[in-house]
């Protein structure tokens, strides 16, 4: 590709190849994450090559040394488990490559983190529950430890129980696969089936809550029970707002905009700027009601009616172009 003009080296010159090595490809949080990867790297002239997940620690950990072999000059690590991760991405740093994380803690001075606030995600969807359900309540939780954005927000649901006795966590299931959402809706519906008293599911990603909701409704529970989750796309704006549906807040970056803060990231390390260990994507709660108020339909309505939600600051410099 050609240099872009303005820009830092290696920029100036253009043929930047960066690859996105990630744990997990489906699910809309993923697809539209990649597609914020693509439209910033496009933007920013890079050769990006995507190697996709399949939930198989051995493969991502191969897909770096691929990555490495292949002459990227940086490489972002989608999601994955650390212990297989660490040592490869000190080789490729041994190596003069530039590595950015997302979602996964590799444990290194230099290499940043990018992360969507997990923790003041988890507080604003568990202030949301206690506006609307108090302080007393049994639940389900859905969770599955190791996975760096849903430990964060384990953190908070664990404290959050300590500061109110009156929330009983009844259940506690959950599952990361190509299949989320089906075996989390057959967890869900074994959990609401024994524990009839459960009103309140919080379940942090929105697979989970996609799960929960299946269940909830073949059980004819959903003027009982109420779901709280992570994330938000197109899909999920339609299963929150229709009518009766149990799914009735979830707090959420643009997981489009995240995609590019990663690539910007990347981007700035290449330029030799030192990002510090944390770059932040901040996000926003989103009600069920408030979203059927505003007649918000899809990604590009909240995209308009937020621009916080459309566009982060993070990461970015007058010479990095914005994607479109
Ligand atoms: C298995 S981890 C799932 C989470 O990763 C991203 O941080 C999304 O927010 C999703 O909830």
């Amino acid at each position: 590709a050609a240099g872009l003009a303005g820009a830092p080296p290696p920029f100036d010159r253009g043929d930047v190849t960066v690859a996105l090595v990630r744990y997990l490809s489906v699910g809309d949080f993923y697809q539209a994450y990649e597609a914020g990867a693509r439209a910033q790297a496009k933007a920013l002239g890079i050769d990006l090559r995507i190697f996709p997940g399949k939930q198989d620690a051995a493969q991502e950990r191969e897909q770096v040394e691929q990555a490495i072999a292949l002459g990227a000059k940086a490489i972002v690590i989608d999601h994955g488990l650390p212990e297989s991760l660490k040592d490869v991405a000190r080789k490729a740093l041994d190596a003069g490559i530039k590595v950015v994380a997302f979602d996964v803690n590799l444990d290194h001075p230099r290499i940043p983190q990018v992360e969507q606030s997990d923790r003041a995600l988890a507080q604003k969807a568990l202030d949301q529950v206690v506006q609307e359900n108090g302080t007393s309540f049994q639940a389900a939780y859905i969770y599955v430890a190791g996975f760096a954005p849903l430990d964060r927000r384990d953190a908070v649901w664990t404290a959050f129980k300590a500061a109110h006795p009156g929330v009983i966590e009844k259940a506690r299931f959950g599952t990361v696969s190509d299949a989320t959402a089906s075996v989390v809706a057959d967890q869900a519906k074994a959990a609401l089936r024994a524990n009839p008293d459960i009103t309140v599911v919080f379940a942090p990603y929105d697979e989970f809550a996609r799960g929960a909701k299946l269940a909830v409704n073949e059980l004819n529970l959903a003027d009982k029970v109420k779901i709280y989750s992570a994330d938000v796309s197109t899909a999920d704006i339609g299963e929150i707002t229709e009518p009766g549906s149990p799914w009735v807040a979830s707090v959420a970056t643009n997981p489009a905009v995240v995609g590019a803060v990663s690539i910007r990231a990347a981007a700035l390390a290449l330029a030799g700027q030192d990002l510090g260990p944390r770059i932040t994507v901040e996000p926003i709660l989103l009600t069920q009601g408030a979203l059927r108020e505003a007649g918000v339909k899809t990604i590009a309505d909240l995209n308009a009616r937020i621009p916080a939600f459309g566009h982060s600051e993070a990461a970015t410099a007058p010479w990095i172009p914005q994607p479109r």
